[in-house]
């Protein structure tokens, strides 16, 4: 919780931060089940077209704004496409990128480890799905004179930001996934945006489709993950 104590350190103001604290107990539980809630998480490829409030998107992109990020700069950008004209330029410029990569570009390992999951070039996802958000890294920023100024830690800054955002989409009741269409400067084309932009990831937002089928691939257990000192 912020208070509204102030001191001044180093001549900047800080403010007395409080954060909510649990017993034990309550802290067992309390993990375990929000690891059960984000374990229910699954990559989804089939969208209804069922709309979505405007309300529940820009609350998910205030949820993914609130990331860490490298001397606080937030270098993000996030775009947001409802339009169904630029939704299909999207899914067109993206396809064919895709039909490239999957036939080309992709060695026979790639195409293997990607088997089970069940992609392919198709990407009905890109027009069915209410909202497209495009996230944008900031490389850096343009100064009051145009001069450049430095971002710090683009990526992990940005890779944070959309770790919270798939988490506030799932945390909404919607489906999400990561599309790397690759190269992806068809979309700072599409969308018109400035140089100091690099699209990082798109991830489409809506609901299920009525029956949906994912993968049945396990995660790994914790003592494949975690080694401990
Ligand atoms: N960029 C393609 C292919 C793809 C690559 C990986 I690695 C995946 O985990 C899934 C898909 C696509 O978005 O379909």
């Amino acid at each position: 919780m912020i208070t509204k104590d102030k001191i001044l350190l180093e001549g900047y103001e800080h403010i007395r931060y409080k954060h909510k604290q649990y017993d034990e107990e309550e802290m067992k539980e309390r993990s375990k089940s929000f690891f059960e809630w984000m374990d229910e998480r699954r990559s989804v490829r089939h969208f209804s077209d069922k709309p979505i409030p405007i309300e529940v998107i820009n609350n998910i992109l205030k949820t993914a704004s609130t990331a860490p990020s490298g001397a606080h700069k937030q270098p993000w950008t996030f775009c947001v496409v409802s339009n169904p004209e630029i939704k299909k330029q999207i899914r067109e410029a993206a396809e064919e990128e895709e039909r490239k990569t999957y036939s080309s570009r992709m060695s026979d390992q790639w195409r293997k480890d990607l088997a089970p999951l069940g992609t392919d070039p198709n990407k009905p996802f890109l027009e069915t799905a209410p909202y497209l958000i495009i996230v944008c890294k900031r490389t850096f920023e343009f100064g009051e004179n145009n001069e450049k100024l430095q971002n710090y830690y683009v990526n992990e800054s940005v890779g944070l930001a959309c770790g919270f955002l798939i988490s506030a989409i799932h945390n909404a009741g919607l489906v999400t996934l990561t599309h790397t269409p690759s190269p992806m400067n068809f979309l700072t084309k599409i969308l018109d945006r400035p140089s100091n932009e690099k699209p990082f990831l798109l991830l489409p937002i809506g609901y299920e489709a009525e029956e949906v089928y994912v993968p049945n691939i396990e995660r790994k257990p914790l003592e494949e993950i975690a080694v401990y000192y």
